[in-house]
């Protein structure tokens, strides 16, 4: 996977959106066709409408406020020098928060950059999650992993490695366990566009057809990997129509749309649980800022294109709804805005009391039972002499 010339920025830039307008019927060819639920004037279209009901998308709407909310004010908080490194989902929060919305207590979430937040709307609490980005003690994986890496055995949800593949083999390996013990389980695992390119795609898709195992494959279609885009990471129409060649049911849907995403998600995951096997989701979408905080995208794409998208905002079409349906007025959406910043601010202020993590913790969680030489090596560091505040 190589970095996109710069000086080839307009050709690629040009090559870079689909036309989510020309896309085929849905009816005839799901991974070809782009499943929407979501109108522009704000109605739905009860054709494909999964009947959400005012709570849900209420709860739907808030979760991707906070998110929207918590990314912008992450951003700032790196840029100050206060953590390190940062990855955004801006544009991006229907497919996570969607997914979250529907799954059930005990199935598996194997996560790549954006979709971290699954873990809070499966009722991670916010001062932990934001305490893997800073890496202090109230961090429950004690400082180890890279910032925006969150994982938590409470809600089940898997660390990412940075490596952008293994989370789907992983899932499929999850989900084949989940079915050799007959249980319900059901995992989900995520991918962008880049990672397909990657031979864990196409390892885990084969798999999972083989075995027609519990797990539901999402690549996010954020349109570029880094600097590199859609069009120079395949030839291949869309992306679901790769679930093809190996015999896994495929949907591409329009991740902008959290309806649409929640009905797809839904169907698939009832579809695994039931013991129907495997499903592959393109969710349509695009990444508005930067791939992370370690990156500035006006050197390969144009503001024209970005624009083009921000038009298309997740949270601005599911407002639409909400105030097409009556759910939603400004009032109502400035008070949401105003109690979901203060519930940040103060997890932000409470996240930063905490110091590093005890240097006492550096060799647990390696072994169940420690060695004899790690404890060796532990016992030795807690002699020696401790480091300066601050470090
Ligand atoms: C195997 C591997 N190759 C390269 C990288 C460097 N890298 C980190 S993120 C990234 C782009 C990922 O793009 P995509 O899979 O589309 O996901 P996105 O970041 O757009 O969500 C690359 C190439 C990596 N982490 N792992």
């Amino acid at each position: 996977m190589h970095q996109a010339d710069p000086g080839s920025r307009g050709s690629d830039a040009a090559e870079t959106t689909i036309a989510i307008e020309a896309a085929a019927p849905v009816a005839a060819a799901p991974d070809l066709g782009l499943l929407r639920v979501l109108r522009d004037d704000g109605s739905v279209d009860p054709a494909t409408d999964p009947g959400m009901s005012a709570e849900l998308l209420l709860r739907a709407y808030r979760e991707i406020k906070r998110l929207r909310l918590l990314d912008a004010r992450m951003i700032l908080v790196q840029r100050q020098g206060r953590v390190g490194f940062y990855g955004a989902c801006t544009g991006q929060e229907a497919t996570p928060i969607a997914t979250g919305l529907a799954l059930e207590k005990d199935d598996w979430v194997f996560p790549a950059l954006r979709e971290s937040s699954i873990m809070l709307v499966r009722g991670f609490p916010l001062v932990p999650y934001l305490a893997q980005i800073y890496g202090n003690s109230a961090d429950v994986l004690k400082g180890r992993q890279m910032p925006s890496h969150m994982s938590g055995r409470a809600v089940n949800q898997v660390s990412w490695s940075s490596v952008i593949g293994p989370q789907l083999p992983h899932a499929v390996g999850a989900a084949w366990a989940a079915k050799i013990r007959g249980d319900r389980t059901v995992t989900v695992g995520f991918i962008g566009d880049g990672g397909t390119s990657e031979p864990d795609f196409h390892n885990a898709m084969n798999l999972a057809g083989v075995y027609r195992v519990p797990c539901v494959m999402i690549c996010q279609n954020n349109h570029w990997a880094i600097s590199v885009p859609t069009a120079r990471q395949t030839a291949s129409e869309t992306i679901a129509v790769k679930g093809r060649a190996y015999g896994v049911p495929s949907v591409r849907v329009d991740g902008n749309d959290v309806l649409a995403v929640y009905k797809a998600v839904s169907e698939a995951v009832a579809r695994a649980r039931s013991g129907g096997g495997p499903t592959f989701l393109e969710a349509l979408t695009y990444r508005i800022g930067a791939h992370s905080t370690s990156d500035d995208p006006t050197r390969y794409r144009s503001d024209e294109e970005v624009a083009t998208w921000v038009a298309r905002d997740p949270l601005a079409r599911l407002r639409r709804h909400l105030v097409h349906r009556g759910l939603l007025d400004d009032a109502i959406d400035a008070a949401m805005e105003q109690e979901l910043s203060a519930e940040i601010s103060a997890a932000i202020t409470e996240v930063e009391t905490h110091g590093p993590p005890g240097r006492e913790t550096l060799f647990d969680d390696v072994y169940a039972d420690q060695p004899w030489h790690l404890a060796e090596q532990r016992a030795e560091l807690l002699r020696g002499p401790k480091a300066p505040a601050g470090h």
